[in-house]
């Protein structure tokens, strides 16, 4: 791996972007914790289904194709840049990075070995969390969640609702519901599970949208088990707090509202979103306005791209936001949005959590 000069971070220990930059010369920094791809493939360390411009780099444990696509092909690709050098390496199937002090790892489970979904999300979860306490890094701070045909039945079960099952199997096994982080989960265009995450040594705190029904506690109609998901996570290092913002979408209460009209979708999704940082604002006392840094827009149906461009491109000006085509876990929601706010830490007087919970 190649040395490279650290970028220029200000003390925050990662920093997001999009970039039109190479798999290749991204993975050639020691900087780099993690590389994403959006070219609709999944397998990490497969030759054959590497995405543009991946070669001998293709097996790098910091490489996720995240198996969703951009409208426009490809080319657009995120890293996450490291303030320290990182080290690297695969355990037991678990791809991962950290830098002392934020740790990333990803898996990547092929379905068709394990005997429906539910088993293959509870196996990929449970890799996963025992690879974190092992590692000792159990607080976790975000996690994303990609599969595909998210919306078909398997068994009789939406495979969304089947995949909530296994997650919450592998979770209640070691977390309680109050220290399930900010998710997102979303259909891509197949292959296998894709589950990374980051985690901390030390927690964040998790917040819930006032407007809207914890997700854990969602009714039984949309799942035998309840999603495993915080609506936000605020992580502080010493000089920068993040706020993990969930993927958000038209829903109030539990119910879906607009369902088939996008452009009233998203001025309900902006309300949750707001109504959500403005609740965090508060509790964490905040100063100054939030702006989102880096934001993920999931669309379901290519024709409503260029319309979902043109409003997000107006509501959210001061953001890098990408629109990547995939389907929400509702079958009924046609988009979803999910972000990050980096505010100095100083501009953050911080909240009276709850004491550090006991942790595997
Ligand atoms: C919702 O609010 C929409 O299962 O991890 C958003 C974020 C959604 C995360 C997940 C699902 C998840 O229920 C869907």
């Amino acid at each position: 791996m190649a040395k490279t000069h650290p970028p220029q971070m200000n003390g925050s220990p990662l920093h997001c972007v999009y970039t039109q930059d190479s798999v290749a010369s991204l993975l050639d920094s020691n900087f780099t914790l993690a590389v994403f791809t959006f070219n609709g493939q999944t397998f990490n360390g497969q030759t054959e289904s590497a995405g543009a411009g991946v070669s001998s780099q293709n097996d790098d444990p910091r490489l996720v194709n995240t198996g969703l696509a951009r409208k426009d092909g490809c080319g657009t690709n995120e890293v996450w840049r490291s303030e320290k050098p990182v080290v690297s390496g695969t355990d037991d199937g678990v791809n991962w990075s950290e830098n002392g002090e934020l740790l990333f790892c990803a898996v990547e489970i092929t379905e068709s070995n394990y005997d429906g979904c539910t088993a293959a999300s509870e196996a990929g979860y449970t890799k996963i969390l025992t690879f974190l306490a092992q590692k000792n890094f159990p607080h976790i701070v975000r996690m994303w969640n990609y599969l595909a045909d998210i919306n078909n039945d398997e068994n009789g079960l939406e495979r969304y609702k089947a995949f909530c099952s296994g997650r919450y199997n592998a979770f209640t096994q070691r977390y309680t519901e109050d220290q399930f982080p900010a998710a997102c989960a979303i259909g891509h265009y197949g292959g296998a599970l894709v589950i990374y995450l980051i985690a901390s040594k030390v927690p964040g705190t998790h917040y819930e949208n006032p407007d809207q029904i914890s997700a854990y506690q969602y009714p039984p109609t949309y799942g035998v088990r309840s999603p495993s998901f915080a609506r936000a996570t605020v992580k502080s290092f010493a000089d920068t707090t993040y706020i993990y913002v969930s993927g958000t979408a038209s829903i109030k209460g539990h119910k879906t509202l607009h369902a088939g009209d996008v452009g009233r979708q998203l001025d309900v999704t902006f309300d949750n979103i707001d109504r959500l940082l403005l609740s965090i604002a508060g509790k964490e006392r905040i100063s100054g306005t939030l702006n989102f840094d880096i934001l993920k827009i999931y669309v379901r149906d290519p024709s409503d791209v260029d319309f979902v461009k043109s409003i997000a491109s107006k509501h959210y000006q001061e953001s890098q936001f990408q629109i990547l085509l995939g389907d929400i876990c509702r079958s009924d929601l046609g988009v979803e949005i999910e972000g990050m706010c980096v505010i100095a830490s100083d501009n953050v007087d911080g909240v009276s959590t709850d004491d550090e919970k006991d942790l595997p």
